[in-house]
């Protein structure tokens, strides 16, 4: 992924969370995120999955990996990593224009003020504003306001929500992250609402591409797919051979529907407190100018 988009700082990333708990590198890849926020705080920006959770990760790998990795101090590393995570701020805007969120809207946030206001720095309650955010999904059933979630945790919203959201908040655009796309990414309601995958071939058994959305000065949408390279590093013929660019958003229709029929919904992470036995999660970023992060709660 950074091969192809660039690595920081050459280009301004915002990650939409789920750093951790799929494949066998959870711990390299956090490492890697929290070392490139360290050196460019201004160029890197993280926000929090419904994976940056110790509920979660207890339930879906991560604790595991790093028992594994660090033996007996492995539990002071995940204590460490687990007590980052609750800095992480829960949205971000680019250029005051696009609202970013790692799950979708909450019934009880209808301005961005009501975002911010929330107590960020805890384990993610399931059950209010908060949860939601990193929770919910776009309605699977074309229903255009809210509805219950079939992972037992979040909502999901439709097309009038988010159409009402983005006119209350002087927003353009939406992009979230939270659900697998096939072909990498996934837009909805109108091309209001974007969903970005950023993990080809998902835990090893999907096959599905991968997406980096880049957001250029003038707000344009390029999504970038990639799939699954070689293990050792991509020569550049090669990596051109594993990346499609595809046309400007507006240029061309919008693409690829069934993320339903894509990625079923027993695929997907529900609350581990009600199951243990579904998967199915990912990762997204999306690259954008002018990243404001909402810095709810106090510091
Ligand atoms: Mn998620």
């Amino acid at each position: 992924m950074l091969r192809i988009s660039g690595a920081p700082p050459l280009v301004n990333y915002l990650f939409l969370g789920d750093y951790v708990d799929r494949g066998a590198h959870s711990v390299e890849c956090i490492c890697l995120l929290f070392l490139y926020k360290i050196l460019y705080p201004h160029r890197v920006h993280l926000i929090r999955g419904n994976h940056e959770a110790r509920t979660v990760t207890s339930a879906y790998g991560f604790r595991d990996e790093v028992g594994t990795k660090y033996g007996t101090e492995g539990g002071a590393v995940y204590r460490c990593i687990s007590d980052a995570f609750d800095f992480l701020p829960l949205a971000a805007t680019i250029d005051n224009a696009i609202f970013a969120v790692h799950g979708g809207l909450s019934p009880q946030a209808h301005v961005i003020d009501q975002i911010m206001a929330i107590p960020r720095f805890e384990e993610p309650p399931h059950d209010c504003t908060f949860g939601d955010l990193l929770w919910s999904d776009p309605s699977p059933t074309g229903a255009r306001g809210f509805d219950l979630n079939g992972r037992g945790v979040g909502v999901t919203f439709g097309s009038a929500i988010v159409q009402k959201f983005m006119y209350m908040n002087n927003m353009r655009h939406m992009v979230r992250a939270h659900q697998m796309c096939v072909r990498g990414y996934q837009t909805q309601f109108n091309d209001l609402l974007s969903t970005v995958w950023s993990a080809p071939n998902y835990m090893g058994r999907f096959n599905n591409a991968a997406c980096v959305l880049e957001v250029d000065d003038g707000l344009n949408r390029v999504y970038n797919i990639f799939r699954q390279g070689a293990k050792e590093y991509l020569t550049q013929p090669e990596l051109e051979s594993v990346m499609t660019r595809l046309p400007r958003a507006g240029e061309a229709p919008t693409l690829y529907g069934g993320m339903v029929s894509d990625y079923p919904l027993e695929s997907q992470d529900t609350d581990p407190s009600l199951s243990l036995s579904s998967d199915g999660e990912e990762d997204a970023l999306g690259i954008g100018a002018g990243v404001s992060i909402l810095r709810n709660g106090k510091e």
